[in-house]
């Protein structure tokens, strides 16, 4: 997979793309992540990317030119056009099932903003998806794009190990995941549950099962409604 992203603020990747999971796939090649800053795009002597809204009001707004010339410059001599995804509250909510689709494409581009907003035209004229994280707001499009890379990588095939990938079968299956525990047997007082040290390994699938389930319907109800709904409509 490729993913562009277009940020005012590329120094912030440096670090993510190196590090853990995501770092590991950049590695191995199962991803590369190219960033593109619109400011190297900007048409005056300021370098602005940015201006003061029309119709009056706080904050500014981001210019069409700059970011249009980069997502130009990004879609240039492709072979296969980016699918471009502008990180805005105002976007669909992001989700596992967002994240396994996006994992399906072989070229992402990811436009973050800043400051107040983007132009109006930025969606007129390039028709980006727009997507959410949650109902909240961040200073930018960048810790948002984080969070879509970070869930999307490690669904492509050969990035995570096999004990890795099981673990993530589960939230798949739409459950919270049971609670887990290393050495030592006893700390402070807080002993394992000695099923987990009984070695009968169906008994202790059935604890996870029934723990995964409890835990899921004390803080996500919400989750076992779908995973109802999903199960009444055969998915
Ligand atoms: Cl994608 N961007 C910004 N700026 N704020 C957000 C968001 C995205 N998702 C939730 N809040």
């Amino acid at each position: 997979m490729r993913i562009d992203v277009l940020t005012l603020f590329p120094e912030l990747f440096d670090t993510f793309a190196g590090t853990s999971i995501v770092g590991r796939a950049v590695s191995a090649g199962s991803v590369e992540i190219t960033c593109t800053n619109p400011r190297d795009f900007a048409q005056d002597n300021h370098r602005s990317v940015d201006d003061r809204p029309f119709g009056g009001g706080p904050g500014m707004v981001l210019s069409c030119g700059p970011i249009f010339e980069a997502v130009e410059h990004v879609r240039s001599g492709r072979e296969v056009a980016p699918t471009l995804i502008m990180l805005t509250p105002q976007g669909e909510r992001f989700d596992q099932q967002l994240a396994r689709e996006l994992s399906g494409e072989s070229d992402l581009a990811l436009l973050c903003g800043h400051y107040e907003g983007f132009d109006e035209r930025i969606r007129l004229g390039l028709n980006p998806r727009e997507v959410s994280i949650g109902d909240y707001v961040l200073s930018g499009g960048e810790t948002a794009a984080f969070v879509l890379i970070d869930a999307i990588v490690r669904l492509l095939p050969g990035v995570l190990g096999d004990p890795e990938s099981a673990l993530d079968e589960s939230f798949s299956h739409g459950l919270l995941e049971y609670p887990q525990y290393t050495r030592p047997r006893d700390f402070r007082g807080m002993a394992v549950p000695d099923i987990l040290l009984s070695g009968d390994h169906a008994k202790m699938e059935a604890w996870r099962r029934e723990q995964a389930r409890e835990r899921t319907q004390l803080r996500r109800p919400d989750l076992l409604k779908e995973d109802d709904e999903a199960g009444a409509s055969g998915e």
